[in-house]
């Protein structure tokens, strides 16, 4: 007991200093852990629905697609225990995203062009229905993190729709790094065909520039470095899981990645290293430039738009041909300790695969949970024109609160009462956490005005611990309203060593009908919220101590002095799918 309180304290603390978006810092080698496998799988925390193997570490999903009836999903795994190290590529097939069977791991370490790691990739399909994966090899380990190399995998054979075996020929690599970038050059994109050439992007920095490496092919095998990125900006350090992608701009039907022209416009997402969050543009991919160049406008930073304002990371995007729609996953870490892990014997989540599309305004995403999640619903709850005054809150009976699907649209009277922004937050907070800093100062308890209304999720018997999801609307001078939506873990839970952010993001949502509507998917240890309809999206990671299992509650609350009714509140409990 001793020990390992003992190793807790010495990893606990200089992993506070990794926080800095709000998650944790590049993958943290902790030698000592990466073989400590699982003796137990403690359920506690454990996500009913959300994707997870049986035991064991994960991070970023790879090379997502669809081939012959079946959605795959790779992803980054530590067959070995449950902290960052040993990577391989596992791999998982489904018929709806939802239920999965777990298979063989697709790529493992064992070949000298990837010997200290199968790092992320994505997929392309070729022509004729072949796929092929491109994937970054770390070949020496010192300096760390690695040099890193490019390498293809292809399928044993094509007629498998499982797709079981895939090999890893003997000409990788296929790309190598230069001199200045070999341990920061990784993650490759699914390529498109431009004048008659493959191409595809890789992530990559020189000092705090983040750079998106241009490849060009004509057969997939033989790349050349194109003399210019395809993008590139100062200041925001290493682009790891570069996406690029192209989205309509008349409706929400997806399109595949070699689509590059016509009534589109692209998208141009990154992981942000050293933020740990992912921020895109939307923007135009010049074909003859063959540069990506952001709308005017559109925030080419940190402080720039995100899929997720919360713990969300290395997402990978893939058309999904037999729905017309481009789908993105995500990865959720824990925010509990590297010794917390250990002890549970498992980390990490993908979460629920999301359908994206632009928003009409073109200066934005939207994104919502895919259909087939709806086919977990079942025991229904409804509330409606339910009016809550300042100080109310409402329990939602009759579901499983700790394994539920929530759908909820707030109505109130008018904007008057919406408190006064105050501009000082300007000026204290940098602009890529002002949300959340102001999430983090007007938590629930704070009255005010229009808002905070929204959910308790996650709630003990008492309210000794639950997960607020709320909105607040604040009157500016400058614009008419500007509406902030939080997930708010500090009351998450009674055991204050967890790491417990208000994460936040503001919701550009026309509120002239005086509505707003709120999804959160609460399962366990895990709560996404979609607000305005997939306008702003934020995950929180929670562990709560009371608040487990049957012992979880669910309200509806409201602490602003303008009342506000649910107008129609949807919340269903949900099945446990087959889950690997
Ligand atoms: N995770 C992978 C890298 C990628 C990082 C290694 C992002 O390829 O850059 O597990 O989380």
């Amino acid at each position: 007991m001793f020990i390992w309180s003992l190793i807790g304290l010495v990893c606990f603390f200089p992993m506070l200093n990794n926080f800095k978006g709000g998650v944790m810092a590049f993958h943290k080698v902790s030698k000592h852990l990466q073989h400590v496998r699982a003796i137990q799988v403690v359920e506690d925390h454990r996500t009913g629905y959300h994707f997870q193997p049986k035991h064991h570490w994960i991070n970023d999903p790879n090379a997502p697609m669809y081939y012959k009836g079946l959605y795959h999903i790779f992803y980054q795994y530590n067959p070995k225990g449950s902290v960052w190290g040993n990577i391989v590529w596992a791999h998982s097939v489904s018929e709806d995203l939802i239920n999965w069977t777990p298979l063989d791991p697709a790529i493992e370490p064992d070949k000298p062009f990837d010997k200290f790691g199968c790092w992320s990739g994505s997929a392309t399909i070729l022509p004729n229905d072949k796929p092929v994966i491109l994937y970054t090899g770390v070949i020496y380990e010192n300096p760390e993190p690695g040099y890193e190399v490019q390498n293809y995998a292809i399928p044993e054979n094509h007629s498998d729709p499982y797709l079981k075996k895939w090999i890893k020929p003997d000409d990788n690599p296929i790309i190598k790094p230069t001199k200045e970038n070999a341990s920061a050059f990784r993650d490759p994109t699914t390529a498109w065909k431009v004048n008659g050439q493959w191409e595809m992007t890789i992530g990559s920095k020189v000092d705090m520039v983040g750079i998106s490496y241009l490849y060009r092919s004509p057969d997939f095998i033989k790349w050349t470095l194109v003399d210019h990125p395809l993008h590139q900006k100062e200041n925001v350090g290493m682009w790891e899981c570069p996406d690029f992608y192209p989205v309509s701009i008349r409706g929400d039907k997806g399109l595949d990645t070699t689509v590059i022209e016509g009534d589109i416009k692209h998208v141009f997402k990154v992981s942000l290293d050293s933020a740990r969050y992912d921020t895109y543009t939307i923007g135009k991919y010049d074909t003859k430039k063959d540069r990506y160049i952001p709308d005017e406008g559109m925030i080419d930073s940190w402080a720039g738009l995100r899929y997720d304002w919360g713990n969300f990371y290395a997402s990978k995007s893939f058309y999904d041909p037999s729905k017309h729609r481009r789908i993105i996953w995500g990865w959720a870490n824990e925010s509990s300790t590297e010794i917390e892990n250990v002890k549970k014997g498992w980390a990490g989540i993908q979460l629920i695969p999301r359908t994206v599309w632009l928003d009409s305004s073109g200066k934005q995403l939207l994104q919502w949970p895919v259909a087939e999640l709806e086919s977990l619903r079942e025991k229904h709850m409804k509330l409606s024109n339910k009016v809550l005054k300042q100080g109310d809150k409402v329990e939602v009976k009759g579901i499983t609160a700790a394994q539920a699907d929530v759908d909820v649209v707030f109505k109130f009277r008018g904007l008057d009462k919406a408190e006064k922004y105050d501009t000082k937050w300007d000026k204290l907070f940098p602009p890529e956490t002002l949300a959340k800093n102001i999430c983090r100062v007007m938590s629930t308890t704070k009255q005010g005005g229009l808002g905070p209304f929204g959910l308790l999720t996650l709630t003990s018997k008492d309210f000794e611990e639950y997960t607020p999801v709320f909105f607040r609307v604040f009157n500016t001078q400058d614009t008419k309203h500007k509406v902030l939506m939080c997930s708010d873990a500090m009351p998450s839970t009674l055991n204050h060593k967890e790491y417990r952010p208000s994460f936040g993001g503001f919701v550009d949502v026309d509120l002239s009908e005086n509505k707003i509507s709120l999804r959160s998917l609460i399962d366990h240890s895990v709560v996404e919220s979609f607000g305005a309809g997939g306008k702003t999206v934020i995950t929180s990671r929670v562990y709560p101590t009371l608040a487990v299992g049957d012992k979880v509650h669910l309200h509806v609350f409201n602490n602003g002095t303008e009342t506000v009714t649910v107008e129609k509140l949807d919340a269903w409990s949900m099945k446990k799918p087959k889950m690997n």
